[in-house]
């Protein structure tokens, strides 16, 4: 049985957590684009399966300008949302993000890159950030479809190598 000095507090909780609404909380919206292989440019990440050809599964996110740092993982692209990502609740002001890509297998890809936001006293602020590819010899990846991945693949001699092929 709940104590009748209990209610009204039970009662306050329920009240706040509606007036915050259900919608992901944004105190920023972060937008991303990887580089593509073969090229010295940047593309916009589509679908899923432009994440694995490029070997990238999670971006992970690092408020560093928090303390302590707030630490958030995003897939590499969302059907719904797209290569987006939102931002805890945080008080209007300057932050910076620490941002950086992730193979399925946790291995880092790109980054960390650092960019800095502002969040409005009033919604979200919008931040894009270019994360470079990875080395092809080091993504995870059969770049040229001989079915050896990096290292296992002869014509890569080293992680830092960006040809598998030759
Ligand atoms: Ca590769
Ligand atoms: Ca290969």
């Amino acid at each position: 049985m709940i104590s009748r000095t209990l209610l009204p507090s039970a009662f306050l909780i329920i009240g706040v957590f509606l007036a915050t609404g259900c919608g992901p909380s944004r105190s920023y919206e972060l937008h991303w684009k990887i580089g593509c292989a073969g090229t010295s440019g940047y593309c916009n990440v589509e679908s899923a399966k432009d994440c694995s050809a490029l070997g990238f599964d999670t971006v992970v996110v690092e408020v560093s300008s928090s303390s302590p740092s707030i630490r958030s993982q995003f897939s590499c692209y969302s059907p719904v949302s797209g290569p987006v990502g939102f931002g805890p609740d945080l008080p209007a002001g300057p932050i910076t993000l620490s941002v950086s890509a992730q193979s399925a297998g946790g291995q880092l890809l790109s980054g960390p890159i650092t960019v800095n936001g502002q969040v409005p006293s009033d919604g979200y602020g919008r931040i894009n950030v270019e994360l470079p590819r990875a080395k092809a010899c080091s993504d995870g990846v059969d770049n040229d479809g001989d079915g050896a991945v990096d290292l296992n693949d002869a014509q890569c001699t080293e992680a830092d190598d960006d040809n598998e092929s030759e």
